[in-house]
């Protein structure tokens, strides 16, 4: 039997894949292509509507992707090459999966054909999708690309967003396909009913101490400022996950409190509480299990009631709720206050967040993976200008510099400040050449103190007791230090190091004056 010929004049499958793409509202691609995806670069190039951004490894790629979706609510396509380039991206995926956050992954693979002969980058590439996917498919020929393409897209929009992984087998993208699909009707987010508003407000009404736990679009605009009179009229708590995907922070936005790390302390934080409403968040679990420490965060007693499932419109039901209890006082919004300037001294982790807050224009995006460092001095920005704050919430590290990446394409007229721990830095610092290429106002500080910091702490926290020099060498990644200015001069980003609070002060306030991409050493 012999093989079709490749598409000549009319249209290929990778056209019909990227014309779908495209007419499905998908405009940018994260890419780090291969052979098996040089169609699909054809495409690209022949075909407007769609920005290619080069990322020189694959946790780039899948994190900006994230960090675009977090910004904009709507989907990136990614471009990975087979399993193994899939494989690189697959932790910023699980990240991307946790937020969830809408994304398109199309991913090569061999032709049909050459799939028996185990070459050398033959791999199950489904295997590799599945476990960060909420959607796989492999297109069979080149005439089902267009419409798989359109369900991709549309099982990547459904509420809450879903991370779709479509496959396409070389041949599938070369050979003749039909024409475009036009786009398919997105599910969601799906209304909230009046009985889950009634429960609520029964809860409200019994009196007890009640706390919502808000993810996702509730802690954003309309949301916030609906749970803020909910918060005024009955005395409710306002909390948040430790970690967040995209909270509203600031001068004039609704506060909300975040859920401390450790099991102990977040235990202590709810205790009392009656009734937990959740609206788009689960019910809170510990980051990780400690001997003889619960998983479960509710405290005993508490009712958990769920007001909106993450696919819901919370938005929707914490306004029908505050129209249901007579909520119409606004909430209390936190001042404008940026954090005074530390003292001159050698640079301190909360001089770090003082500077930053101090500076931060109206406006701008923090992209927050300063792990140890940041999280005791995260309070320090309640009162600094408005911005959004991103937080790593897969648990996977190496996410903060694509996700300011990612965010910097979505919002070019928004300053974006990566506050970014070096040791998490290193998984992903391919990041600040992409930040170079495309000229992106970001501006990155380095907490360089040269250790897995976090991991020492936690010697203790799960009861090893002392630890000798051999285990304390898994956590020093000083000796040799890493420079962060070459690093970054050497991916073309203007770098500077500082070793003192006026110093860093200098440098960070310039960097807010300037655009494109700066990074800042703050030695710790
Ligand atoms: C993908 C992945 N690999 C490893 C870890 C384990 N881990 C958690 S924090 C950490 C070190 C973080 O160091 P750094 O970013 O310098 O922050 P610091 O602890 O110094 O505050 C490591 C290796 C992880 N969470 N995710």
């Amino acid at each position: 039997m012999h093989q079709p010929l490749p598409a000549t004049n009319s249209m290929n499958g990778a056209e019909s894949l990227v014309r779908t793409l495209v007419a499905s509202g998908v405009e940018v691609c994260f890419a780090n292509p291969g052979t098996s995806e040089m169609h699909f670069v054809g495409a690209l190039d022949r075909i407007e509507g769609m920005r290619p951004v080069l990322g020189l490894f694959e946790g780039v790629v899948t994190g900006a992707a994230d960090g675009y979706a977090r910004m904009t609510g709507k989907p990136a396509a990614t471009l990975l090459h087979l399993g193994p380039g899939l494989a690189n991206g697959l932790a910023n995926l699980h990240n991307a999966r946790k937020v969830p956050v809408p994304m398109v992954n199309i991913i090569g693979d061999h032709a049909s054909a050459h799939q028996g002969f185990d070459a050398p980058l033959t791999s199950d590439v489904a295997a590799f999708a599945r476990p960060v996917s909420h959607w796989v498919h492999s297109s069979p020929n080149a005439r089902s690309v267009a419409a798989d393409a359109a369900r991709a897209v549309q099982a990547a929009r459904n509420a809450p967003g879903q991370i779709a992984s479509l496959i396409l087998p070389a041949d599938t993208a070369w050979l003749a396909a039909d024409r475009p699909a036009a786009p398919l009707p997105v599910l969601g987010p799906a209304p909230v009913s009046d009985s889950a508003v009634a429960q609520s407000v029964a809860a409200l009404k019994a009196g007890g101490p009640v706390a919502f736990l808000l993810r996702g679009e509730a802690l954003r605009g309309r949301a916030l400022t609906a749970a803020g009179r909910i918060a005024a009229k009955t005395g409710a708590r306002l909390i948040c996950d430790t970690f967040v995907p995209r909270v509203e922070r600031g001068a004039g936005r609704i506060r909300v409190e975040r859920l401390p790390y450790r099991p102990g302390p977040a235990l202590e934080f709810l205790e009392g509480t009656q009734t937990l409403i959740l609206v788009g968040a689960q019910a809170p679990i510990a980051f990780f299990a400690y001997p003889g420490q619960p998983s479960e965060l509710t405290p005993p007693g508490c009712r958990p009631l769920v007001l909106a499932f993450p696919h819901e419109d919370g938005t929707g039901a914490l306004e029908a709720l505050a129209e249901a209890i007579g909520a119409t006082t606004p909430g209390k919004a936190s001042a404008h206050a940026p954090p005074a300037l530390p003292a001159d001294g050698p640079v301190t982790a909360e001089g770090i967040m003082r500077i930053a807050g101090h500076f931060l224009p109206e406006n701008a995006i923090i992209s927050d993976e300063t792990i140890s460092s940041g999280f005791p001095f995260y309070p320090l920005n309640e009162t600094a200008a408005p911005h959004d704050s991103l937080q790593l919430s897969g648990g996977a590290i190496g996410d903060g510099m694509p996700v300011a990446t990612g965010a910097a394409i979505a919002c070019p007229d928004r300053k974006v400040v990566s506050l970014q721990a070096d040791g998490s830095a290193m998984y992903t610092l391919q990041s600040l050449w992409t930040q170079a290429r495309e000229k992106l106002d970001v501006t990155t500080v380095i907490y360089a103190n040269r250790a897995y910091k976090v991991l020492m702490d936690e010697v203790a926290g799960v009861g090893l007791g002392r630890i000798g020099p051999r285990g304390q060498s898994m956590f020093d990644i000083g000796n040799p230090d890493l420079d962060w200015v070459k690093l970054a001069e050497g991916m073309g980003v203007e770098a500077v190091r500082a070793e003192s609070h006026a110093a860093l002060a200098a440098a960070f306030k310039a960097a807010m004056g300037q655009r494109g991409p700066r990074l800042i050493e703050a030695v710790l």
